[in-house]
């Protein structure tokens, strides 16, 4: 046992509860509007941030107090010792799913088939301790960055062999992500990009992307995998100029390599705002572009400009995001995976108890705020009254061919047609959003 100071199943206690070890607002089994908030919200702890980062940055060592990260010689020890931490903590939070990416659960050997035994060898443990706690996988992924022979890019590396190299070990992961009954198999090109033009030729490399992505997808039909394949958007970090910019950019990516049929996308809090881009606008676009897949709920820090991958505590924020995918039809495979990092300074064990129980109990009274504006049509009236002219003769004849420019010349000059600006009343409908978030229970 790793996490003493948490003996029982963290418990739901309700908004006036004091103790910080309860939830005030994620009861699981509460049914909001048509399901159950677990079901809603499908939330999911990570492996790499949680239990495989000991807390370092890149001016000083690992802070966290996390045993099963002390140095080692038997590598598989260790990680077997870091899958138990792992389950615990899932169990005692209560947390219906995990993510994690291949090297964060099996250590990476001297060559791709040793890793590959080592991965099967904790997969198959994985997959014990799952159906013992009854935790599930919402998705697995494949670490194409951190080893330096992807320093230049996986799929968009100059050399082939690096590609094959990355192609051999999606396969492992999802292969593995398969056989764990992943709900879905994401890819986060963190490399995928360039640092200068100088050295890049940027059409082979989104001609190599395609194909990798083409050769994933082929893949996932081959082994039967019926989860749904994710890209994630990120503009940059680590690499100057990421190919997955943003939500809009992987769209048009998917639709000019014929992929828009098979990839969703996994839309994180932090890159969406280093993007330049609000979150629940990340979320829109990809509802309204039929690619929404799944969220990293997290959020920035106002005042830096990196990725600090925070657990999320903005309500004001969350609820935004969650309307839109309530108003999308909710998840399907997908969740809120909590892709977040403790401040190095959160050194204890259980303060991942307390940023967990924080990041959903946030997401749980996002849940009711949007669950609420859905109920009272708190802006859904405001809206439709908004465009109310498309859906009269006019709107219509304009969208459905009738007009043609000189049509529309003769309207204005005949009737000396003279249209009135009229307010969008933003303050007024945030005043009434804010009302929501203080009246929801
Ligand atoms: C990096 C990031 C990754 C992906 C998975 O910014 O978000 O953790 O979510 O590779
Ligand atoms: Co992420």
């Amino acid at each position: 046992m790793f996490f003493t100071d948490v003996t029982a199943p963290i418990a739901y206690e309700g908004p006036d509860s004091t103790n910080p070890l309860a939830f005030r607002w994620y009861d699981a089994d509460r049914v909001v509007g048509s399901k159950t908030m677990r079901d809603h919200l499908r939330m999911a702890v990570c492996y790499w941030h949680s239990f495989h980062w000991p807390g370092s940055d890149v001016f000083g060592a690992g802070t966290f107090d996390r045993p099963w990260l002390a140095p080692t010689d038997d590598p598989m020890a260790a990680a077997r010792q870091k899958m138990d931490a792992a389950f615990e903590f899932f169990g005692k939070l209560g947390a219906p799913f995990y993510s994690f990416h291949d090297y964060d659960m099996a250590p990476e050997a001297d060559s791709l088939a040793e890793s590959q035994a080592r991965l099967d060898e904790l997969a198959d443990e994985a997959g014990k301790k799952m159906e013992e706690t009854g935790v599930q996988l919402l998705w697995g992924t494949a670490n194409l960055f951190s080893h330096p022979r992807y320093a230049a890019g996986a799929a968009t590396n100059p050399d082939p062999e690096v590609f094959a190299h990355a192609a051999a070990q999606v396969r492992n992961a999802l292969e593995v992500t398969h056989r764990l009954g992943g709900a879905n198999y994401v890819l986060w090109g963190g490399r995928e990009g360039y640092e200068t033009l100088l050295n890049t030729d940027l059409r082979r490399e989104g001609q190599q992307l395609g194909r990798f992505l083409h050769l994933v997808a082929e893949h996932a039909d081959r082994i039967g995998f019926t989860g749904t394949l994710l890209l994630e958007p990120k503009p940059q970090e680590p690499t100057k100029h990421q190919y997955d910019h943003d939500v809009a950019t992987v769209h048009a990516f998917l639709q000019r390599h014929g992929l828009d049929d098979r990839y969703k996308v996994n839309i994180e809090g932090n890159h969406a705002t280093l993007s330049g881009h609000d979150f629940a606008h990340e979320v829109a676009v990809a509802i309204d572009a039929g690619i929404f897949g799944s969220i990293d709920a997290n959020q920035g820090d106002d005042r830096l400009g990196w990725d600090t991958d925070q657990f999320p505590r903005s309500v004001e924020m969350m609820s935004l995001v969650v309307y839109e995918i309530l108003k999308g039809g909710g998840f399907d495979t997908g969740g809120f995976m909590f892709d977040t990092k403790l401040r190095r300074q959160s050194l204890d064990r259980t303060d991942l108890f307390h940023a967990h129980i924080g990041g959903m109990d946030t997401m749980a009274r996002s849940l009711l705020v949007a669950q609420a504006l859905i109920d009272d049509e708190t802006l859904t009236g405001p809206v439709a009254e908004r465009y109310a002219g498309w859906d009269g003769e006019l709107g219509r004849g304009i969208l459905d061919g009738t007009h043609d420019l000189a049509s529309l010349h003769g309207l204005v000059t005949d009737q000396d047609l003279r249209p009135q600006a009229v307010s969008g009343r933003q303050e007024e409908l945030e005043r009434r959003v804010s009302r929501v978030i203080e009246q929801a229970r």
